[in-house]
């Protein structure tokens, strides 16, 4: 590895879960800003992850190649990804590997680096998003492997303060630099589409979101719930973006309260922020969210967010400011919150213009990249010195 890591641009392996999800979006945002600030950056994953629509020269896939055999009833993901991080890191020269998500990613990431030992030290970052820790971790069958591949990574990241704490008290592992998730306030900005609005509100109503994975930590149900309740005082109309296991029931809740028609399920969509541009407000009622990019993308568009005062929410929206923090499963407070936010314009517009100016003052682009750059620089200088 060639010493001069300090200034150059850096080669950079990065690999993510591709599908609808947190850590997929913000390890596909990373990768772009980094290419844009000339750095090179390789996709390891198992398909093109869903936010890396333009590749280009600074900016590679390798997918994950995965051998299908009788014996084999659940293929070797983890093994597959290794060989291709390791296969990677040789042909295109890495300086290093940076994983998102850590069950199985760091522990791939330790197999490519130890593949690649004998010839050169490749360092490992790991960043950490939520229910790595929060929920697969911290399960009996995972937590010694979780806990194996943290504490051998030559970096480990963690999207907010709370996150660090629990790795800490679940894994006693706590030297974790806090890098918080961010947002490019150019391409997230409130820009209404009129044309968009019409098509799910007639003029004059209101329009709630919410954006998730529709997993039952998000509590997608619980919105359909608290709009029931809006929608008695204020003319409405409920965005559902995105898709998962808890659909299925948002829609029976939707037909059992005869909201057909009020409520649209639009399914995943790559272009969140013209949706979040005709939103009036943001709901966000899950269980646990260590950081809460939804709450974010939403502030970054001038949308004030209702959410569970859970995680790292906090750390985001700055409630009565920004956004309302409530307990979670408290739909009735949820529905009285919004539908005085929903009443009162003037408050509204003024807590979407603070919640654009908080986003883009503590968590832009311009602001956390450079976080990225020069924790990367910083293991690599440890890691030239032979200190891991
Ligand atoms: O739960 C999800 O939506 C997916 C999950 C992931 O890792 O893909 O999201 C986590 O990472 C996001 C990006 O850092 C955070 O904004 C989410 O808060 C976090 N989800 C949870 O902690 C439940």
């Amino acid at each position: 590895m060639a010493k001069d890591f300090t200034t150059r641009p850096l080669t950079i392996g990065i690999t993510c879960y591709p599908t609808y999800g947190g850590s997929g979006i913000v390890a596909a945002e990373l990768g772009k800003e980094l290419a844009r600030r000339g750095h090179t950056v390789h996709f390891i994953a198992a398909s093109l992850p869903m936010r890396l629509t333009e590749l280009s020269d600074r900016l590679f896939f390798h997918e994950v190649e995965m051998l299908e055999y009788p014996l084999f009833e659940h293929l070797p993901y983890d093994l597959a990804l290794a060989t291709q991080q390791f296969r990677v890191a040789c042909e295109y020269g890495l300086d290093l590997l940076h994983v998102h998500y850590a069950v199985p990613h760091a522990i791939s990431a330790y197999l490519a680096r130890e593949m690649l030992r004998s010839s050169r030290y490749l360092p490992v970052i790991t960043t950490l998003h939520g229910t790595d820790i929060t929920l697969v971790g911290r399960d009996r069958s995972y937590l010694p492997i979780t806990r194996f591949g943290i504490a051998q990574s030559d970096g480990v990241t963690a999207v907010s303060q709370y996150l660090r704490r629990a790795t800490c008290e679940i894994f006693g592992l706590c030297d974790i630099r806090v890098i918080p998730n961010f947002i490019n306030g150019e391409d997230y900005a409130r820009r209404p589409r009129p044309e968009l609005r019409e098509r799910f509100a007639p003029a004059g109503e209101k329009i709630l979101a919410h954006i998730s994975n529709f997993r039952p930590i998000k509590r997608a149900p619980d919105c359909v719930e608290i709009f029931a309740r809006v929608v008695e005082r204020v003319p409405s109309r409920l965005l559902m973006i995105g898709d998962g296991p808890d659909r299925a029931r948002v829609e029976w809740l939707v037909e059992r309260y005869g909201l057909t028609g009020h409520v649209h399920c639009v399914g995943k969509q790559p272009n969140i922020a013209d949706f979040l541009s005709i939103a009036d407000l943001l709901l966000l009622p899950s269980e646990m969210e260590a950081f809460g990019l939804a709450a974010l993308e939403a502030m970054a568009c001038e949308v004030p967010v209702i959410a569970s005062r859970t995680g790292g929410v906090p750390e985001v929206v700055e409630d009565g400011v920004t956004g309302v923090l409530l307990p979670c499963g408290d739909i009735e407070a949820m529905a009285q919150a919004a539908t005085a936010l929903l009443q009162d314009d003037e408050r509204r517009r003024e807590m979407g213009r603070r919640a654009r100016e908080r986003a883009l003052a503590h968590f832009s682009s311009e602001r956390i990249i450079p976080m990225y750059e020069a924790y990367y620089r910083e293991v690599l200088a440890r890691a030239s010195e032979g200190k891991r």
